[in-house]
């Protein structure tokens, strides 16, 4: 059995968001989010939860911090409620919050892993909705004023910051489709909003900068691959029609400031703009949103694989059995993420990726003697770090990995049917109880290395 090991000073951590995990949604003084909104309204999660405690994060971070320890982990990717920053979304800040993720922070460098913050995953105050939320060009300035607020009380003590958490994700699947809070199905609209969450990035960046000169800051984009259901022409046009949509969309502007041509255009013809002019571009945004990033965070989970449908619309194709996607629907395709890192790289190169969120989630058995096996989570992962490595021996500057997730947690619309974690939850103590998986993982971070063994039988 062959152990391929990662470079010396290789992260290995996992990763959360505040929504997903924190709770304590009337605790300390927090404000209430668009998520915490769009779950009252019926129909929008599918097990019809809120994530009002979730994994009471908030009040056992203690007890995270030391699961952590106990996995070996060397960095923690988690994110910052703004709502629990500035409950009113600008304005008067709330000290009880910052205290929080002071506490937050003191505690993982006591114990020896690296605080990885990202400023907004998702949950906007829902008073700044209220005004038009992302598609109004003045929350740019909100944005900001919480970016001073966290950094100037972080900042001498957290170097690596991450802006925003997949901007597509927010922009499409909140704006355009309608799954995701705000809930609104506006096309147009939801190129507005990528394009405010794009500059509000290159302005969050200046500030991060400003406040703390040694810090390393970078955004995280989720990427998918797209390949052609066939060689025709049709189908290698639906794959590149994906591709602007999904990845070039977001990393044209940030390494080569200027949208994508041909993606423009894709949506002058569904009626999405008018002409190529787009009506929400700037003088100079541009500019802000290509300034230099130390790092590109890089989330993968699968691929799609694409056919020009009928009247000329772009359809991804189910081509895994059952058997070989995750409860999520989603293809397990490990040569996907190393494609990705080497595209990537090849045609952005940022000076360094780190994997900021890769897993899979699955249906897990009920512990037996508080074991609880789950091979094929292990087999994701493994499969998909020896991608990483394959990536990293071709050139490729990977300098971390995070699983996703740490815990089982609130799946945003699928509530709690969709389970990732590493650790499980006792539904009745929210005990932790670390799956097979959490002990795989502990033991590779350990190790610094990922054997290519066959895994036991699912
Ligand atoms: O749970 C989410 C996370 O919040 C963002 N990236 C994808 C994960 C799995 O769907």
């Amino acid at each position: 059995m062959a152990k391929h090991h990662f470079p010396g000073e290789f992260l290995w951590g996992t990763a959360t968001s505040a929504q997903q995990i924190e709770g304590g949604r009337h605790e300390g003084g927090r404000g209430e989010s668009i998520w915490d909104r769009f779950a009252t309204l019926p129909g929008k999660i599918a097990d019809g939860s809120r994530p009002d405690m979730t994994c009471d994060h908030f009040n056992r971070w203690q007890e995270d911090l030391d699961l952590m320890t106990s996995l070996g982990m060397g960095a923690y990717r988690f994110s910052i409620s703004w709502p629990r920053i500035l409950p009113a979304g600008r304005g008067k800040v709330n000290p009880a919050g910052l205290d929080f993720y002071d506490k937050l922070v003191d505690g993982l460098l006591e114990a020896g892993i690296q605080p990885f913050p990202t400023l907004y995953h998702w949950d906007l105050p829902q008073v700044l909705q209220d005004e038009g939320g992302w598609a109004e060009r003045g929350i740019i300035d909100a944005f900001t004023e919480y970016t001073t607020a966290v950094a100037r009380r972080l900042g001498d003590r957290v170097t690596r910051w991450t802006t925003h958490n997949e901007p597509w994700c927010i922009a499409t699947l909140g704006h355009e489709e309608g799954h995701h809070a705000p809930g609104h199905t506006d096309p147009a609209e939801s190129l507005r909003v990528a394009h405010h969450l794009l500059l509000s990035h290159g302005l969050s960046t200046a500030v991060i900068r400003n406040e703390v000169p040694s810090a390393e800051v970078g955004i995280v984009l989720i990427h998918c691959p797209a390949m052609p259901a066939s060689p025709t022409d049709a189908d290698v046009d639906a794959a590149r029609w994906f591709d602007g949509f999904f990845n070039r969309w977001y990393l044209d502007p940030l390494f080569r400031g200027r949208y994508p041509e041909d993606a423009v255009w894709d949506r002058v013809e569904r009626g999405h703009l008018l002409g190529s002019d787009l009506p929400f571009l700037h003088d100079g945004d541009l500019e802000i949103i290509a300034a230099p990033l130390d790092f590109l965070g890089l989330n993968y989970y699968s691929r799609n694989v694409m056919r020009m449908g009928r009247e000329g619309r772009p359809e991804a194709v189910a081509v895994a059995p059952v058997e070989e996607r995750t409860t999520m629907g989603w293809e397990v395709y490990p040569q996907g993420l190393e494609d990705s890192l080497l595209r990537v790289h090849r045609d952005y190169a940022p000076g360094s990726i780190y994997v900021t969120e890769n897993g899979a989630a699955y249906t897990d058995p009920a512990p037996v003697a508080g074991r609880i096996a789950d091979p094929r989570r292990i087999a994701y992962l493994r499969s998909h770090l020896l991608a990483v490595h394959r990536a990293i021996a071709a050139g490729v500057p990977v300098r971390g990995y995070f699983a996703w997730s740490l815990l089982d947690n609130f799946e945003w619309g699928h509530g709690f049917e969709q389970t990732f974690g590493l650790c499980a939850l006792d539904p009745d103590t929210l005990d932790r109880i670390p799956k097979d998986s959490a002990f795989w993982y502990r033991d590779a971070a350990m190790a610094n290395a990922v054997d290519d063994g066959e895994d036991p039988a699912p």
